[in-house]
């Protein structure tokens, strides 16, 4: 940290309007700490007393770890059912706002389940591989533990995650509540090419049949390219097994197609000539138009970011420095770039993308913002390594119509007021 004495000390420029600084303030470490004011409470000279916790021995090893008893709060957030009967069915939301950094931990990742989480016996679980296929294959977890593996680090999101934006009025929601279907993890498994090319893939075969072990029996038809390509069985996440909500012993992951595709549980993988048509891609999972049309099969999810900080919830204490934090992602790719706006859209600057920034994964996203007391609205708008830009909404829903709930990704508007309170807004 440069400190005033310093001979090349400068404050921080301003890069956009309304005290958007310069992402450059983290590359050479220009004025920060000074800036906070508030918060900082200058060091007595005497020292510190000596708490509670430095005067007993602490406690004993537990078999599983937990996170602090202060950190109660960091949990997935979920609507109970109406019904008893409909139990396990709906979704539990990763708590965007209150992490950092890219990864989510397993006990956090979002949950969707169509019919709940089913108990599955490893031992007794079987995966068979048949259809259009020279040999078919029937393997036990043991036998698939045997075959290379590789990880990967990738997003899971809903296709109906941020759906609430369209919602002819905003909705007075948090983060969570409207984009926390998204999550991501390290994922270890076996390619699934490796296997199909042991069954020999017969040349009149196009697409491929994903069906889970649920009572909901999802199905999801994948062209053969995309399983050929880089989709992955897996065994472990996060290193430790798959959790039992994200599809243990096995679950399909499809980098960057909508999460209904990534089949969990999953037992049968069908080679065919064409999509079967199931119920999960016809009766849902396709895109409304606003003219009586529809787009069906629509996999990868398109480029998107959120401000997760400052965002509802997260009051701004007085006037100051403050960090922009949030995550970009794409289903076609890397991020290239993320600019932010504090004044609605009518002045951007290019945020910081801290490292890892890895294809179809979430990358997180930072610049330093002088936060003047009075209204703002914070956006965020991402561009992919393909070219694609985050639309406005207007763009979104000159486009498409606001009636499709899938594949919702316009930029997000967080209004600041005096107070310091964010809200979510059209602007
Ligand atoms: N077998 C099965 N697979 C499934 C589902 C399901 O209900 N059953 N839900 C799908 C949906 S709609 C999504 S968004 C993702 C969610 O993955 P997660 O629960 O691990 O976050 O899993 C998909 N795979
Ligand atoms: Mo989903």
């Amino acid at each position: 940290m440069k400190r005033k004495s310093d001979a090349s000390w400068r404050p921080a420029e301003p890069a956009a309007g309304n005290g958007i600084l310069s992402r450059r303030v983290f590359l050479e470490g220009a004025l920060v700490a000074g800036a906070t004011g508030a918060g900082l409470a200058s060091a007595a000279a005497e020292p510190l007393p000596v708490p509670r916790w430095m005067k007993v021995p602490g406690a004993n090893f537990v078999p599983y770890g937990q996170p602090s008893q202060f950190e109660s709060k960091v949990v997935r957030g979920f609507a109970p059912p109406a019904n008893p009967a409909t139990q396990g069915i709906g979704s539990a939301r990763t708590p965007l706002h209150l992490l950092e950094g890219m990864m989510t931990p397993s006990g956090l990742h979002f949950e969707r389940s169509h019919s709940g989480i089913p108990d599955i016996d490893p031992d007794q679980h079987r995966l068979v591989i048949h259809g259009l296929v020279k040999q078919p294959l029937v393997f036990t977890l043991e036998a698939l533990s045997r075959y290379p593996m590789t990880s990967r680090i990738a997003f899971v999101e809903c296709a109906g995650n941020s759906g609430a934006l369209n919602a002819p009025q905003p909705q007075p929601l948090n983060v969570p509540a409207i984009h926390g279907l998204l999550s991501c993890s390290e994922w270890t498994g076996v390619k699934l090419s490796t296997l199909l090319d042991e069954a020999g893939v017969d040349p009149s075969a196009r697409w491929m049949i994903a069906e889970g072990a649920d009572s909901a029996a999802m199905s999801r038809s994948v062209p053969l390219a995309k399983a050929m390509d880089d989709a992955l069985l897996c065994l472990y996440q996060n290193g430790e097994r798959v959790r039992p909500s994200n599809g243990y012993p096995l679950r399909l992951l499809l980098p960057g197609f909508e999460g209904n595709m990534n089949v969990k549980w999953l037992r049968r993988l069908k080679l065919t000539a064409g999509p079967a048509m199931t119920k999960d891609e016809t009766s849902k999972y396709t895109i409304l138009l606003k003219d009586e049309k529809a787009w069906q099969f629509v996999f990868p999810l398109e480029v998107k970011s959120v401000i997760t900080r400052p965002s509802p919830g997260l009051t701004l204490k007085g006037p100051g420095f403050y960090e922009i934090s949030g995550l970009a992602w794409s289903g076609n790719g890397r991020i290239r770039q993320v600019e932010v706006s504090a004044d609605g859209g009518q002045s951007w600057a290019p945020a910081a993308l801290a490292e890892p920034n890895l294809p179809k994964a979430p990358v997180r996203f930072r610049l330093p913002w002088q936060w003047n007391g009075g209204p703002a609205v914070l956006q965020s708008r991402a561009t992919d390594d393909t070219g694609m830009v985050q639309p406005s909404r207007a763009a979104f829903a000159a486009e498409r119509g606001l009636r499709g709930n899938y594949h919702y990704n316009a930029i997000q508007s967080w209004r600041i007021d005096d107070k310091g309170e964010a809200i979510n807004v059209y602007a």
